[in-house]
């Protein structure tokens, strides 16, 4: 076996985006796109001699061929001891949990989560850290930096290590661990929720329905639901996982998961309805007749999450992402406890997790987590509802009705205009930005700005900062808007529009979430002139 040092020149565009590395699979295919890729990593974390690492991905197109390529490199360069996932495939929480319960010095995540899959869609890389999280801004700065310097890589010449089994092997001094990749998981899930209240409620009568949108959480739902949980046969639907996701977006949101939607809102609706993405670390909850949205869902956990075993002594605080709704600060105030606001991308959350500030964590992109692994995380999110539902013995709509009338309602929708011209998504941001220091006092459709800014993250553990992190237009009615492009799109941009429009609990709780948010819509488009700036009338997706 032949160590090979190959000459390469730095390719431009490998900035990290919110979540590691994404672009068009046939892009990362090129002659030494991904080699260099790994060995930027690889040099920004030091090395990986006599390290321990975890690789996995979510089964996508050429998930099987990158994953030789970086067993290869590590053993090229020194690693003692890689742990993957049967045929390389571990949903992002179960590779965040094997690099906490293994001690590992980090890992690679193959995946680029809730894009489309296969030859002609998108594939993407990510390294997390010892502590299980996605590396941190610093780290990624640090890639991004030695890809552009980059003019060699290290590389085994050697066969492809058979991952298609548990065991052990070896690739010339490294030794290759392969593992169930559902096994240590399904334990941790046993250890945080009361699965007997829930095996109860699934026997008598409670129906549900996971859709696994063909991507990777379709073998953890069925043995965590179907086979340990005993929900009927056939409540996983879509569970085979395919490289291409069967032609879908693996994205769990209204439009994406659109059959799901059908039946929940159809007649004889199973009880409960759920949703994950690609690599298994987002959720979509849907009720008989009703959706929830992910900022209300985050509410709904923190409220109630004692009632499940493993957060029964309460929250030491809850961290969501900046243009996630304000629901969660709501329940945070009343419980007495931490509240955190973040930038977009789980990296955020690692820091507030580690020290312990934070137990719960959401985005509005359908991410919800907790202190139990440092990334999110879709089952979990199902089973601490499912438990919640067990112990309340509420349907999901009696569950939101009774927050809503406790804490009041934060009416939440997310524009997204997709494949704008870069130029033209740039320019609409610049000029927002150039308004920010005149918005106050103006009223746009009836609302009065009362702040405006272009959120600035200070993490409160470490001390760094992050600027630039989206625009944020607060109105006096406690009304808002967030505006900020997307970092995981491979297309020109997407410009996400996030409103939100709160109700006191003596206000008026069941609207119909677009006449509660027109005003708010109407005065993002006056501000922002969103349809001058994206060419388009309405946006291609609203969830
Ligand atoms: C999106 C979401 C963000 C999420 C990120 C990764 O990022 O908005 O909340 O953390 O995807 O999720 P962006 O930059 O496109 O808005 V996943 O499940 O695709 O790794
Ligand atoms: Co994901």
């Amino acid at each position: 076996m032949t160590i090979n040092t190959v000459q390469t020149t730095a390719i431009e565009g490998q900035k990290p985006g919110t979540s590691g590395l994404r672009k068009k699979t046939r892009v990362f295919m090129q002659p030494h796109y991904l080699e260099n890729f790994v060995q930027s990593i690889i040099d920004a974390i030091g090395g990986v001699k006599g390290k321990t690492l975890i690789l996995g991905g979510d089964g996508r197109f050429f998930n099987d061929r990158a994953a030789q390529v970086i067993l290869r490199m590590c053993a090229a360069q020194g690693a003692k001891h890689m742990i993957v996932g049967k045929d390389a495939i571990l949903s992002t929480p179960a590779a965040s949990n094997l690099i906490r319960k293994r001690n590992a010095d980090g890992g690679f995540i193959m995946s680029a989560s809730h894009n489309p899959g296969g030859e002609t869609e998108d594939f993407g890389l990510k390294f997390n850290g010892a502590n299980g999280g996605p590396a941190t801004e610093g780290v990624t700065d640090k890639i991004f930096e030695r890809t552009k310097e980059i003019n060699t890589y290290r590389i085994l010449e050697t066969h492809d290590a058979d991952l298609s089994a548990p065991g052990k092997l070896t690739m010339g001094e490294m030794e290759i661990e392969v593992v169930d990749p559902i096994a240590d998981y399904a334990t941790l899930m046993e250890q945080l929720f009361d699965f007997d209240a829930i095996r109860s409620l699934l026997q008598g009568g409670f129906r549900i329905r996971f859709d696994a949108m063909h991507a990777v959480t379709g073998p953890y739902a069925r043995e965590i639901l179907e086979n340990r949980l005993g929900a009927a046969a056939g409540s996983v639907v879509n569970a085979k996982p395919l490289p291409d996701f069967g032609g879908g977006h693996p994205d769990p949101n209204p439009v994406w998961a659109k059959d799901l939607m059908e039946v929940m809102m159809g007649q004889d609706a199973p009880d409960f309805g759920a949703a994950s993405d690609g690599d298994g670390d987002r959720n979509m909850i849907v009720g008989r007749g009703i959706y929830v949205t992910p900022s209300d869902s985050l509410a709904v956990l923190a409220a109630n999450a004692h009632l499940a075993p493993g957060y029964q002594a309460g929250l030491s605080g809850i961290a969501r992402s900046m243009p996630t709704s304000r629901a969660a600060d709501l329940v945070a105030e009343k419980a007495g406890i931490g509240c955190f606001e973040t930038p977009t991308g789980w990296k955020f959350f690692g820091n507030l997790l580690d020290a312990g500030k934070a137990t719960l964590c959401g985005e509005e992109s359908a991410g919800t987590g907790s202190d139990h692994v440092r990334e999110k995380d879709g089952l979990w999110a199902v089973l601490l509802w499912l438990n919640i539902l067990a112990a309340k013995k509420q349907s999901v709509q009696e569950i939101m009705q009774a927050h809503w009338a406790e804490y009041g309602r934060n009416y939440y929708s997310r524009h997204d205009y997709e494949a704008v011209p870069t130029e033209h998504a740039n320019a609409l941001v610049e000029r927002l930005r150039g308004m920010l220091g005149e918005l106050q006092g103006q009223v746009f459709a009836g609302l009065t700005v009362e702040s405006a800014d272009d959120f600035e993250y200070n993490d409160p553990i470490d001390g760094s900062t992050s600027s630039r992190q989206g625009i944020r237009i607060v109105f006096a009615d406690g009304s808002r808007i967030v505006m900020r492009l997307s970092g995981t799109g491979t297309e020109g941009a997407t410009l996400r529009v996030y409103l939100e429009r709160y109700q006191r609990a003596d206000g008026h709780l069941d609207l119909a979430v677009d006449d509660a948010l027109a005003p708010v819509v109407k005065a993002a488009e006056e501000i922002a002139q969103i349809q001058k700036y994206t060419g388009r009338d309405e946006p291609d997706v609203t969830t």
